[in-house]
């Protein structure tokens, strides 16, 4: 958003490349390109995307920007006279609002007639029959997580961008459509979710899950110890080491500056760098390169997303080798990539 405000306010001075390729050219692309490049200390570590830089002339790399905040710090103090621009920088957030906004009171009746008027009518119909409908956002939002596992199964899906936070989410056409929805407590606009037929489902690692068995695909039946296993390594990744990376990043970037509390950083970090850990770990035990048995599962895209997310963010190569061979192989699998161009990108 930042980049497309610049090239069309001021498009004599900058004009915008975007490299994009859905095989693994991308990464040897930026290799090529940044093996060259003397990096400033605060600039290095930017092995993967995103990263912006310009050029002038022939394809000559002029100055180094870096990744979405060094970008929004330099359109700042490039162009401090625009306004509008100021504020894409300073409010460019997932959700600018982040649950501050209560959901409508109802009573418990209120919530019955819901239900009864819901009830007599299909309730979530997919465009189209028995094609699955993906509601979300761009990456990297969770949306990614199910666009990436339905590529994974090749299945094919529609997707509807229903925006996320106050502004977007409760507006958009597919809630007005469906009003019943805001008496689902488990639905508060966030995304993902799912329609699949008459089901709803919200919940991305679930929503993985759940695709996995209704494909038979990428995860041990229901009922069996294996199954047992993929559970437990589900359970543990989201609670010790999603919850403290999304704190993470909340409390660092996601949230408006006024709602952050930097002091929370420090031990979110402690936690999740336990967690990786153990990760770390679980990956040298099973020695496939994959998280669950000898092959690639569902539980590598719930744990891929996040560990390619924190990889960029705060690269894990030094302290967790595996961790961040792992994260770098993810990123580099067509589907995943595939999901990024499907979806588009707020980076
Ligand atoms: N536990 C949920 C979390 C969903 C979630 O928080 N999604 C974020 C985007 S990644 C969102 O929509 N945030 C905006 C909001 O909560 O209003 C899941 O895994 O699906």
């Amino acid at each position: 958003m930042i980049i497309g405000h610049i090239c069309s306010k001021y498009p004599a001075e900058y004009e915008s490349w975007f490299y994009f390729d859905s095989g693994d050219k991308y990464y040897a692309f930026l290799k090529e390109t940044f093996d060259k490049v003397p990096f400033p200390d605060n600039l290095k570590g930017h092995a993967t995307s995103p990263f912006v830089w310009c050029e002038t002339g022939q394809n000559e790399i002029s100055q180094l920007i870096g990744g979405r905040t060094d970008l929004a710090a330099w359109a700042k103090a490039k162009f401090p006279q625009d306004k509008e621009l100021l504020e894409l920088c300073a409010h460019w957030h997932l959700s600018d609002t982040f649950h501050d906004k209560p959901l409508a009171a109802q009573s418990t009746a209120d919530v019955k007639v819901e239900e009864k008027k819901a009830a007599e009518a299909p309730k979530y119909v997919a465009k189209q029959e028995n094609k699955i409908l993906l509601l979300g956002d761009k990456f990297p939002t969770r949306t990614q997580r199910v666009a990436w596992m339905l590529y994974e199964l090749e299945v094919d899906f529609d997707y509807e961008e229903v925006g996320i936070g106050e502004d977007k989410g409760s507006t958009t056409p597919f809630l007005e459509a469906h009003p019943e929805l805001k008496n689902d407590p488990l639905w508060k606009g966030a995304v993902p979710a799912i329609v699949d037929n008459q089901l709803f489902l919200t919940e991305s690692a679930v929503i993985v899950t759940y695709l996995a068995d209704k494909y038979k695909k990428f995860a041990p039946a229901p009922g069996t110890p294996e199954r047992l296993r993929y559970d437990q390594l589900n359970m543990f990744f989201n609670t010790e080491i999603e919850a403290p990376i999304f704190s993470t990043f909340l409390h660092s970037f996601i949230l408006p500056d006024a709602r952050q509390v930097p002091q929370v950083i420090p031990f979110e970090k402690e936690r999740w760098t336990q967690g990786v850990k153990q990760f770390e770990l679980l990956l040298k035990q099973n020695g496939s390169g994959f998280i669950l048995g000898s092959s690639f599962s569902a539980l590598d895209v719930i744990c891929g997303y996040w560990l390619c997310n924190l990889n960029r963010a705060s690269p894990l190569a030094e302290a967790f080798p595996l961790t961040a061979q792992y994260a770098d192989a993810m990123a580099a699998r067509p589907a995943y990539l595939a999901a990024v161009q499907r979806l588009g990108s707020f980076l």
